[in-house]
């Protein structure tokens, strides 16, 4: 397929102003009566209509009520001889489709039994006809008919206007639009559901009804759902003054489902997965999920919904803002400083182990693509994560009111439109003309079209005799493909200085005539900038891109003092964090790169690598009354493999994978009585709430539980274990039980086995329970080469199914792309494993088996032999004739 350019865009030759769909929704043979009302675009020069469709069986094609000609060019419809002028026409077309027979899961798709779809990107000419793109906006009208007994409730956007039954058990439901909208917002249900309701009042006083649909068994997990909605709506109404524009609002649940969620107008569509809770079944991890998807797919209403996208070019203007808009309602709701810190804390992780790779390997692009091939490949965690930082540090630079007003702005001038990311900055820009946001648009926007995580580096020069303090800021972006230089980035860079013994200095800078505040934000904008501190007593230590204020690698030489005084006592609770966290990546690195360390021939890095003041460090982090359990867990968690990978030029899996494990087990050793103490003294108290103070203290006490287990393997103790089976066997919630499951299995204890099997037991009927069963399993630590047996095995176990996503994620990607110790294997079996699946899954479903194409993004790091394993791995996947758009671009870039 053919590479479509951002450059290429033109405004469409017609336009479709309504829509009347008539399904008679059948698996095998659906069918579909599409009546648009279209027009000639004025704007541009006359051209056939070419309407885009996918596996459709065209039955026939009528204009203004008669026959008329038409070819197939490729998969699109093309009609020549339509009237002239610009009067409004009648098309209308009559096709079938396969519900049943769509394992793509996009269109229109059956899941157990209940018709749904799904549109965005370019789903809907999979259902019929149609211009598919975003900036053609009609009205709706959806008539379903269907088997009453099969398919009771029948769904749609918008408002139900008519219902009733029809011949032969049949009955029908009428829905209508309020709302103009994309084709991608499109959405139908129909099946066996019960919802739960609820009706709430707007502050204008306007009623209207919410609803969350299930299967009958699961209402009962769906009142965590409903709660996040309503807190949703009012949130939007309260921050930013949005309301919900729609008498009803629903969620439907599907196991089966590509994404986490989708946005349809009035009928939002859920992965169970963000859907189902109970504290039985679902951790707490599970309801911060939950409540940060609902929020998201409801914030779309507005961003995304009532102001839409130009062109796929421009998806982080709906995505990069509405997952800005959900972090920013999680941490609202989080409440304290602290739990903020921590919700931004877990984002910033996310960012930075899934994003930063992205952006430094074969699939960097822009915020804002310059091209593609498979829209559905750019779903990314840059248009979504680096794009909310990029609205962020436009938050950050006309600051929380003035982001309001460019919001009020935005929605003034677009509402009802599709638009451009240029438009949104736009918007921001102009509510402030007094901003450092207005003063440097044109360059802030490199954001958007320059790829690649800029660097910062940070060097600090402190003059005695003159009592100041210099820093020198230097940025500089690695070129990514296509992009061989990059122009200096607007990086908003929130800092202050700390004495030697931890106190926060009052900041003022040359040319000022005080102090001022102990934290400030200064914003780079040159190459190289130096920023000069006076009245400064000692030598300080600088703390700077508080509150990950940039999404930028910050390049200091930090002396071990300065980073433990930062861990200490830094005010601001992100570069506490971060303070540990590079203490814990500098002695990884060290440690990998030291050859006086060897690694035994079974893996094992039997070495002590932790010095005894970060062990110390830790253990005041642990004893510290002060400190938020929430944030000790995160604290006490070592950077991740695959983080210890990209801060790497050459990649030893095993080594980093053997390192990190020795440092964990010194960590779990060294802090065994704190540990101890730390479980003991964090146990749940009254009933379950997954609010962020009892989830914290979940989290410290499971993390604590994992460490004495790691640390009862080495000694040979049988308590710890024994408690961990005990807890798992009587806890209360999901959260406590599997966490003490995960102990057992990460730990390699003997009663791993019977927890396991009991677990399978007790949830066999619950099928979000089960994926984590299986993903557990095949995110073990590796003992030997087992794990690839182990997921081999799974693979063949009844539950599994490689056609739900939900599944095929627990397991394949559990692996692939979360075990890096068991897949990066030297005899290549994982690489070998993994190219099978990414065939395999290709001829079911493109999207997910793109996804798992990208586990071997960063090949290219590797050092031998899994180098080579990889590369081979890589072209034998390219080697195939038969590969999806999908797959054949994400492999192509590998190699290139
Ligand atoms: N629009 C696709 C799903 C989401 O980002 O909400
Ligand atoms: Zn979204």
């Amino acid at each position: 397929a053919p590479a479509i350019h951002r450059a290429d865009y033109q405004a469409p030759a017609w336009w479709i102003d309504t829509v009347d769909l008539t399904f008679d929704l059948d698996p095998a043979k659906t069918r579909v009566l599409n009546k648009m009302r279209l027009r000639r675009n004025p704007d541009v020069a006359a051209q056939p209509l070419r309407l885009d469709g996918e596996e459709l069986n065209l039955a026939r094609v009528m204009v203004n009520g008669g026959g008329t000609s038409f070819k197939m060019e490729g998969n699109q419809l093309v009609l020549e001889n339509l009237p002239e002028g610009t009067e409004p026409f009648d098309l209308e077309i009559f096709t079938t489709c396969a519900p049943a027979k769509n394992t793509q899961l996009m269109g229109l798709y059956v899941s157990q039994g209940t018709f749904f779809t799904q549109c965005e990107a370019e789903g809907f000419r999979r259902i019929t006809y149609f211009l598919d793109r975003p900036d053609v906006m009609a009205s709706y009208t959806v008539t379903l008919r269907a088997d009453k007994a099969l398919y009771p409730v029948l769904l749609s956007n918008g408002n139900l206007v008519d219902s009733g039954a029809m011949e032969d058990g049949r009955h029908f439901a009428k829905w209508v639009d309020p709302h103009k909208k994309p084709c991608y917002l499109f959405a139908l249900v129909a099946g066996k559901l019960v919802a739960r309701e609820q009706k709430i009042r707007s502050r204008s006083g306007t009623e209207h009804l919410l609803q969350v649909y299930v299967r009958p068994g699961d209402l009962g997990k769906t009142e965590h759902a409903m709660n996040s909605l309503m807190h949703s709506v009012a949130w939007d109404e309260a921050r930013f003054g949005l309301p919900l524009d729609l008498e009803r609002f629903m969620i439907v649940a599907t196991s089966d489902f590509n994404m986490g969620a989708m946005e349809n107008k009035g009928l939002n569509i859920f992965n169970t997965k963000y859907v189902l809770a109970s504290e039985a079944t679902a951790t707490d991890t599970d309801f911060g999920n939950i409540e940060s998807v609902v929020g998201h797919e409801y914030f779309h209403n507005w961003t995304g919904n009532r102001v839409t996208c130009r062109d796929w070019f421009q998806l982080s203007l709906k995505e990069g803002l509405t997952v800005f808009r959900d972090q920013e309602f999680s941490q609202d709701l989080a409440g304290s400083p602290s739990a903020r810190a921590v919700k931004r804390i877990e984002d910033v992780r996310v960012l930075r182990t899934a994003q930063f790779p992205e952006d430094a390997g074969p699939m960097a692009h822009p915020v804002r693509p310059d091209s593609y091939i498979e829209i559905n490949n750019f779903y990314t965690v840059t248009i979504y994560e680096k794009g909310a930082e990029v609205v962020r540090m436009m938050h950050t630079l006309v600051g929380r009111e003035g982001f309001a007003k460019g919001m009020k702005l935005y929605f003034e001038r677009h509402d009802g439109q599709a638009v451009t990311c240029d438009d949104f900055a736009q918007a921001i820009a102009d509510a402030n003309p007094t901003s450092d946001l207005a003063r440097l648009l044109p360059q802030f926007k490199r954001w958007y079209s320059q790829a690649g995580t800029p660097r910062v580096q940070a060097t600090g020069q402190y003059d005695a005799a003159a009592r100041s303090y210099t820093l020198t800021l230097t940025q500089s972006c690695a070129p990514t493909p296509g992009q061989s230089t990059k122009e200096p980035f607007v990086i908003p860079v929130e800092l202050g200085l700390l004495s030697a013994s931890g106190a926060a200095l009052p900041l003022q800078m040359a040319g000022e005539s005080a102090a001022g505040a102990a934290s400030r934000t200064v914003v780079l904008t040159e190459p190289t900038q130096t920023l000069t501190f006076v009245q400064v007593d000692a030598e300080p230590v600088p703390s700077l891109l508080r509150n990950f204020s940039a999404p930028v690698v910050l390049d200091i030489d930090y002396t071990d003092a300065q980073l433990l005084t930062l861990l200490a006592h830094d005010a601001d609770a992100f570069n506490r964090w971060e303070a540990g966290q590079r203490l814990a990546l500098r002695t990884a690195i060290n440690a990998i790169a030291d050859s006086a360390y060897a690694t035994s021939a079974s893996g094992i890095f039997d070495h002590q690598v932790l010095g005894a003041d970060f062990v110390e460090a830790m253990r005041s982090v642990l004893r510290n009354p002060a400190l938020d359990a929430a944030f000790k867990e995160l604290v006490l968690t070592l950077p991740s493999e695959t983080y210890i990978a990209e801060q790497l030029d050459v990649v030893d899996p095993q080594r980093i994978h053997a390192v990190r494990e020795a440092m964990r087990e010194q960590l779990a050793l060294a802090l065994q009585t704190d540990w101890e103490r730390a479980w003991e003294q964090n146990q749940d108290t009254g009933g379950y709430r997954p609010d962020p103070v009892s989830s914290g203290r979940r989290a410290l006490s499971g993390l604590a539980l994992h460490m004495l287990c790691i640390a009862a393997r080495r000694t040979g103790d049988v308590v710890w274990p024994g408690k961990a089976y005990q807890r798992f066997k009587v806890a209360a919630n999901m959260t406590d039980r599997f966490n003490a499951l995960t102990a057992l299995v990460a730990s390699g204890s003997e009663l791993a086995a019977p927890a396991l099997a009991r677990f399978h037991a007790l949830f066999k009927d619950e099928p979000l329970v089960i994926d984590k069963w299986f993903a557990l399993q095949a995110g073990a630590p590796d003992r030997g080469g087992n794990v690839l047996p182990a997921v081999r095995q799974l693979m063949q176990h009844p539950d599994f199914s490689l056609k739900n996503p939900n599944r095929a994620r627990s397991v394949i990607f559990s692996y692939c792309s979360a075990n890096p110790g068991a897949f990066h294997r030297a005899d290549a079996a994982g690489y070998v494993f993994w190219s099978d699946r990414v065939i395999e899954l290709d001829a079911i479903n493109p999207q997910v088996a793109a996804r798992l194409a990208r586990a071997l993004d960063r090949w290219k790091k590797l050092a031998e032999p899994w180098r080579s394993g990889a590369r081979e791995a890589i072209a034998r996947v390219a080697a195939r004739p038969d590969l999806s758009n999908d797959v054949r671009e994400v492999v192509t870039r590998a190699l290139a």
